[in-house]
């Protein structure tokens, strides 16, 4: 099985502390979809609505001490999945050493994850450009990992007008957001009709994130 494609390198760094790690969740891999197909399971996806009162087209769902919620009210970290009333489910194992090792290779050694937020990406979904404001600790780094379909994935600087670079993001691969790329402006382009082997029509996004 060919895992890597010879034309670009396996570890590249775009900025301090943001480091792309190509096909860093395959060491792991069905032990990490085995877990992830049983926290949907116990919280299942669903989407959030906007402060605008709509719903978002990317559904979402949580595992670990905190989860990200949204509704009409704004967004934050709840201890409790809104649908069920009871805590979210532990975060497995599997996820905790994946996002320890591969902050670790980023240069965070001593990264302790409480959220991993769950976004599901059918086809002609997106999301549009935005910081993530939302968590207490910005030396924190956050740890996300694509899963499924491919996504071309955007990030620019510190302001909504700084110039977006485009990377794409593919089944397996983990990118480290620490230093100063903790805040910038990033968003996910339409996704375009794909199939993936185990995911089929769709692309799962895991963010790791000390949010509390
Ligand atoms: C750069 N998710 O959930 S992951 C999000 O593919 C989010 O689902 C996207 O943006 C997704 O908030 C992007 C990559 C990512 C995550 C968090 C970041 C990039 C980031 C935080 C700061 C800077
Ligand atoms: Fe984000």
């Amino acid at each position: 099985m060919q895992l890597f494609s010879a034309l670009e390198p396996a570890q590249q760094t775009f900025a301090s502390g943001l480091v792309y790690l190509r096909g860093f969740a395959l060491q792991d891999e069905q032990q990490l979809l085995d877990d992830l197909n049983k926290v949907i399971a116990a919280a299942p996806l669903r989407t959030m609505m906007t402060p605008m009162g709509y719903p978002m087209s990317v559904a979402t769902t949580s595992c670990g001490a905190l989860g990200w919620v949204g509704d009409t009210t704004g967004y934050g970290y709840s201890a409790v999945d809104p649908i069920s009333q009871l805590p979210w489910p532990t975060m497995p194992n599997s996820f905790i050493q994946l996002a320890q090792t591969a902050a670790s290779a980023a240069g965070f050694d001593d990264f302790l994850p409480d959220a991993c937020l769950i976004n599901q990406y059918q086809i002609g979904t997106k999301m549009g450009l935005h910081r993530d404001k939302d968590e207490r600790d910005f030396t924190q780094p956050i740890v996300s990992v694509s899963l499924g379909i491919p996504a071309r994935f955007q990030f620019g600087g510190n302001k909504r007008s700084d110039k977006p670079i485009q990377i794409l993001l593919s089944h397996g691969d983990v990118v480290v957001w620490g230093g100063a790329s903790r805040k910038f402006y990033h968003g996910v382009m339409t996704i375009q009709a794909n199939q993936h082997p185990k995911l089929s029509k769709t692309r799962i996004n895991l963010t790791f994130r000390k949010a509390g």
